[in-house]
């Protein structure tokens, strides 16, 4: 075994990195200054950029006054990220910036809910794209089926379980669907993510009633949350299950993908992407392109084919990241 002692960060706040190590001890560490140098830090801008994520875990030591010092991060099995949103005022620089939401991931758990905020399958397909082209195995919860219409519910149901993911239904309110998930999520690392108001730390509370977690009401003008959770939070919710739980996302821009990859994180397009007269077909409008024809015969879906589109043009826009 390793020499050092290593332990997994669960917090991030500022500058302050908290890791907890297998006895449940948490410890609050900075970054070593030469490492951050290694990961071109300057100043403070950049500080939780692509540097130390949540879920990460590294080597550290301890200081005489109880804190400690991170030396490393150990190698990732995978990061989730996205593309820092357009701030006001940022660069150009800025923009392009990755941002790492958490690593070391067994499952993404995608939360929507039916409504308040109402499903939506163009955003549902942005997290989708995000998962897949991370490597993360992805499953959907859809939340508040108290709130559900049938005829939506089946549409959606069959076309995502027909693609091939695992789509969980539950609500808070009438506390179904809650035990068949909880198994689901038995012995692995399992990331919450979604937009504010879905309900993620309101079913993580129920799943794991030690939690605790902080909820908010959804605005009564706006039908939107509120961002009640503020910042990614990692926590053992017994033997080797881990949950994160992560602030509501308004907006998602996948990280890193160039457009002749895209059509490869729709997993229903991938059995006949050679099927397309050009390999470097982006399914557009090429002749010859497989996945337009799967379209036009109905065996791919219209709805996920226009936000392969929708997706495709935000890709277009900025590609020299
Ligand atoms: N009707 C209904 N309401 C629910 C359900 N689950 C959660 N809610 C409500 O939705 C609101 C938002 O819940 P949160 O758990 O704070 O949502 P969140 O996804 O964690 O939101 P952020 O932390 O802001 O990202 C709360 O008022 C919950 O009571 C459900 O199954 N049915
Ligand atoms: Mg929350
Ligand atoms: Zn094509």
């Amino acid at each position: 075994m390793e020499e050092f002692i290593v332990a997994r960060i669960f917090k991030i706040e500022s500058k302050d990195y908290y890791l907890t190590d297998d006895d449940g001890n948490e410890i609050r560490c900075s970054l070593r200054g030469k490492f951050k140098k290694e990961f071109g830090l300057k100043g403070d801008k950049l500080y939780n950029i692509d540097i130390a994520a949540v879920g990460d875990i590294v080597d550290y030591e301890m200081n005489k006054d109880g804190s400690g010092v991170i030396n490393k991060i150990l190698a990732r099995k995978n990061h989730l990220s996205r593309k820092v949103p357009k701030l006001k005022g940022a660069g150009t620089r800025g923009e392009r910036l990755e941002q790492v939401i958490a690593t070391n991931i067994d499952n993404l758990v995608i939360v929507m809910s039916w409504q308040l905020p109402e499903f939506n399958n163009r955003y549902l397909d942005r997290l989708l794209v995000a998962g897949e082209s991370s490597h993360i195995p992805v499953i959907i919860v859809i939340n508040k089926s108290d709130l559900r219409s049938e005829s939506e519910f089946e549409k959606w149901f069959n076309l995502y379980s027909n693609i091939g993911y695992k789509v969980f239904e539950t609500s808070v309110k009438k506390k179904t669907g809650i035990d068949e998930l909880k198994n689901f999520l038995h012995g692995s690392v399992n990331l919450f993510w979604g937009k504010s108001g879905v309900g993620k730390s309101s079913l993580l509370n129920l799943l794991y009633p030690n939690l605790n977690l902080k909820t908010g009401e959804i605005s009564a003008s706006t039908s939107k949350g509120r961002h009640t959770t503020v910042t990614s939070l990692l926590k053992k919710v017994n033997g080797n299950t881990f949950i994160i739980d992560t602030p509501g996302i308004r907006e998602i821009d996948p990280y890193g993908i160039k457009k002749e990859d895209l059509g490869h994180f729709f997993l229903e397009f991938v059995p006949i992407l050679n099927n397309c007269k050009f390999n470097t077909c982006t399914h557009y409008h090429e002749p010859g392109c497989a996945v337009i024809k799967a379209v036009n015969e109905n065996l791919i879906s219209k709805e996920r084919y226009k936000s392969y589109l929708n997706l495709l043009d935000t890709i277009e826009e900025d590609m020299n990241f």
